[in-house]
């Protein structure tokens, strides 16, 4: 069986985790998230890309979900030293290096495609991983300037200052994915989606994680024709974030923080949701959008609790094929 799932950092990983246990004989493309790439010190940063790689490679530092296990700081503690910006985006030693590798071979004109494949020659996770493409894409926030938050002075920010230096606390007046209209989908993409027999959508930010990647033109499109059936995981329990900060980015876009509401945002591509089952009274709506909606439980407490949510998924994707 070909799985071909969307994926953005913590959430995504954790998920495509249990979905290896769950399946481990299929084959599973990631197609990952890189509008969160940041550009540190010179050096190119794709925390979702990593995040994948060492979660499913065995090298992430678990008690955070992102960078690496068993890491140092001496190069970040020499950065502060010399007052070097920006020390509210931490990098550990053992993280530097995959950067400075990544960022080298980028340099020497290889497409981030071919640097991610080289990384996972290393890590093997287990599942072929994809950006979602080789161009740069960015999400930057509108957020308002000038300390005034009713104020017309506004200025955009890159996402991971918004996420990371100012925990998502400012207000969002709007989220723009800069270049992701010119973007071409990295090599491989279409092609997985075209040829998937299940297209899974994780438990990962809708509008900061997923959104970027069907953004890329051709992403979406390729997602709604496809043949195989595509079976979403609401990020939302009970009305708030199961992790992170999806809740002011759905702000910032006017969606409600539900499990219903993430649903409608996706409705034209999905033919299964799974809720929480405490979300169980949202089933009606999100079938009234003509989507089959299964109340299941989603809290990825540890890799067996994600290797059931992937069976359900799986489970509800034969569902809706069959019909
Ligand atoms: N998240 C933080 O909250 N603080 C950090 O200092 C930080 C550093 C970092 C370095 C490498 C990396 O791959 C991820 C990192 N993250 C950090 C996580 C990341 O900012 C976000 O969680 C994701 O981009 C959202 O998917």
């Amino acid at each position: 069986m070909r799985i071909t799932a969307l994926a953005g950092g913590i959430g995504g990983s954790r998920f495509l985790r249990g979905l290896l246990r769950a399946a481990p004989d299929a084959e599973v493309t990631v197609i990952g998230n890189t509008a969160d790439d940041i550009v540190l010190h010179g050096l190119h940063v794709s925390p979702d890309l990593d995040t994948v790689m060492y979660t499913l490679g065995g090298g992430i530092e678990e008690s955070q979900g992102w960078g690496r296990s068993g890491e140092t700081f001496a190069v970040a503690e020499e950065l502060a030293a010399y007052g070097a910006e920006a020390q509210w985006f931490t990098l550990g030693d053992r993280d530097l290096a995959t950067h400075l590798l990544r960022t080298q071979m980028l340099t020497a004109g290889y497409p981030l495609s071919a640097v991610t494949e080289a990384l996972c020659d290393r890590w093997r996770p287990g599942v072929r991983l994809l950006p979602m493409t080789d161009d740069r894409v960015e999400t930057h926030v509108v957020v308002p300037a000038g300390g005034d938050e009713d104020g017309a002075a506004e200025k955009a920010i890159h996402f991971q200052e918004w996420w990371v230096r100012l925990h998502a606390e400012v207000p969002a007046r709007r989220i723009v994915l800069v270049g992701a209209d010119r973007a071409k989908p990295a090599p491989g993409v279409l092609d997985a989606i075209a040829a998937a027999d299940v297209i899974l959508l994780p438990p990962s930010n809708p509008v900061v994680s997923i959104g970027p990647i069907l953004a890329v033109p051709g992403v979406r499109d390729a997602v709604a024709s496809a043949a195989a059936p595509v079976v979403g995981l609401s990020p939302i329990i009970g009305g708030s974030p199961v992790r992170g900060m999806a809740d002011a980015a759905l702000t910032a876009i006017g969606v409600p923080t539900t499990a219903a509401g993430v649903a409608e945002l996706f409705a034209d591509l999905l033919d299964g949701w799974l809720v929480d089952t405490v979300d169980a009274d949202a089933v009606p709506a999100v079938e009234g959008a003509g989507v089959r909606c299964v109340a299941v439980p989603l809290w990825m407490t540890d890799v067996d609790a994600a290797a059931a949510m992937a069976r359900a998924a799986l489970d509800l994707a034969e569902e809706v094929r069959a019909r």
